[in-house]
């Protein structure tokens, strides 16, 4: 029999890798996607496009507990990955209110419908290295306590601590993953690994004069997307749940990785970087690097993609995108 999944969030970065993944895997995978998604297929599926044909697509809302039953009854997952969140760290400074509404009450409405109807459903929820906010010691493992800087680090801490709840007081099968920043070609332009590559390219295509950035002396432990999935199945293959921590052990500042990409098609960063005031985040997350000695030891999981050659393919890809598109 095959295993079924269930992913929210499939039509992000991390859902399309991980349908890749659990359809090699031979599952059954079913994703939850907004209304609007459907109606747009051609633009919101653009990561899903080689295996929209091989998923099962269901409408949903993270707002509406009684959608997220329906699908939770009709399709009884053996797993379920929830991803779906809103994930960019400046837009919950600007709405604060729909952050927390859309990622506390939709894990909550998650696990809730879980417990009732679906209670041996294996349960992940995407936890961010944001959770640990303003660090003191580095690097973070699992015993490092919070301090979340933003209403989204916020929601995570929530999201986290409903799922540890829901583990120890319903007994469910329920964990979360701590993972620090993954990025590739597939990255939202919003976010500022993917902003550097494609204005790398747009800029070395004539496109574009230069690039905008805000705090460029912060300090991320960046790794590849596609490793990242690899953990998150680990984890929910255990005879046991538990949280932990995914990320590389390396940190390097914004800078680093903008040097990086200039470099990698011959520019010289210094004559294209602006940086705008408006661009800096009310409070800032300064540092952030991974311990993840515990998912080495218990998934046997380690990241195979390093930073450098994170960059380069997400500036070839870019390249290629660019130079086929024309923007
Ligand atoms: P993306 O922003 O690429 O994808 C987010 C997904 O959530 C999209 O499919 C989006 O759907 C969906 N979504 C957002 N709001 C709603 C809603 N109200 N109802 C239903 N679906 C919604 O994120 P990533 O793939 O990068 O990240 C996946 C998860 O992991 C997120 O929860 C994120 O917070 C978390 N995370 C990510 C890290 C990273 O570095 N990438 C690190 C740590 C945690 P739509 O296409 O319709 O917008
Ligand atoms: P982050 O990612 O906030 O770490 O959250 P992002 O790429 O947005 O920012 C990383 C760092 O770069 C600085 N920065 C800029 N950021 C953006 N987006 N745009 C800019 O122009 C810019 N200039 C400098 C930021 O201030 C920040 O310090 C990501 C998301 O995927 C979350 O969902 C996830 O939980 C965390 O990673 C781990």
């Amino acid at each position: 029999m095959k295993k079924i999944a269930l992913i929210t969030g499939i039509t992000g970065q991390d859902g399309s890798y991980l349908a890749e993944l659990l359809l090699k895997k031979k599952y059954l995978v079913h994703g939850i996607v907004r209304r609007v998604a459907l109606e747009n297929q051609a633009h919101r599926f653009w990561r899903l496009k080689n295996i929209i044909n091989k998923i099962a697509i269901h409408p949903a809302s993270l707002e509406s507990y009684a959608s997220i039953v329906k699908i939770i009854q009709k399709i009884k997952p053996d797993e379920i990955y929830h991803l779906a969140a809103q994930s960019y760290v400046s837009y919950s400074f600007e709405d604060e209110f729909s952050t927390l509404n859309t990622n506390i009450n939709g894990t909550h409405y998650m696990l809730s419908a879980v417990k009732d109807f679906s209670p041996k459903t294996k349960f992940y929820f995407a936890g961010s290295s944001e959770m640990f906010g303003k660090v003191k010691n580095s690097p973070q493992n699992e015993k490092t306590p919070f301090h979340p800087r933003s209403a989204y680090g916020i929601s995570k801490v929530a999201g986290f601590e409903l799922t540890r709840n829901y583990r120890e007081a319903y007994n469910m099968y329920a964990c979360s993953g701590i993972l620090f920043n993954h990025e590739s070609p597939r990255r939202g332009f919003e976010f500022v690994t993917r902003k550097i590559s494609h204005g790398v390219a747009r800029i070395k295509f004539g496109l574009q004069k230069n690039l905008e950035l805000g705090n460029i002396n912060s300090k991320r432990d960046w790794g590849h997307a596609s490793d990242y999935v690899v953990a998150m199945w680990r984890m929910l293959q255990q005879k046991k749940p538990h949280d932990y921590v995914i990320g590389t052990g390396k940190m390097h500042t914004v800078k680093e990785f903008a040097k990086l990409a200039f470099n990698h098609v011959g520019l010289d960063y210094k004559k294209y970087i602006k940086i705008n005031k408006n661009l800096l985040r009310p409070a800032e997350v300064d540092m952030l690097c991974a311990d993840f000695k515990y998912a080495k030891k218990n998934l046997s999981w380690r990241p195979d993609v390093n930073f450098e050659s994170l960059v380069r393919q997400m500036v070839d890809e870019d390249m290629n995108l660019v130079k086929l598109t024309g923007y």
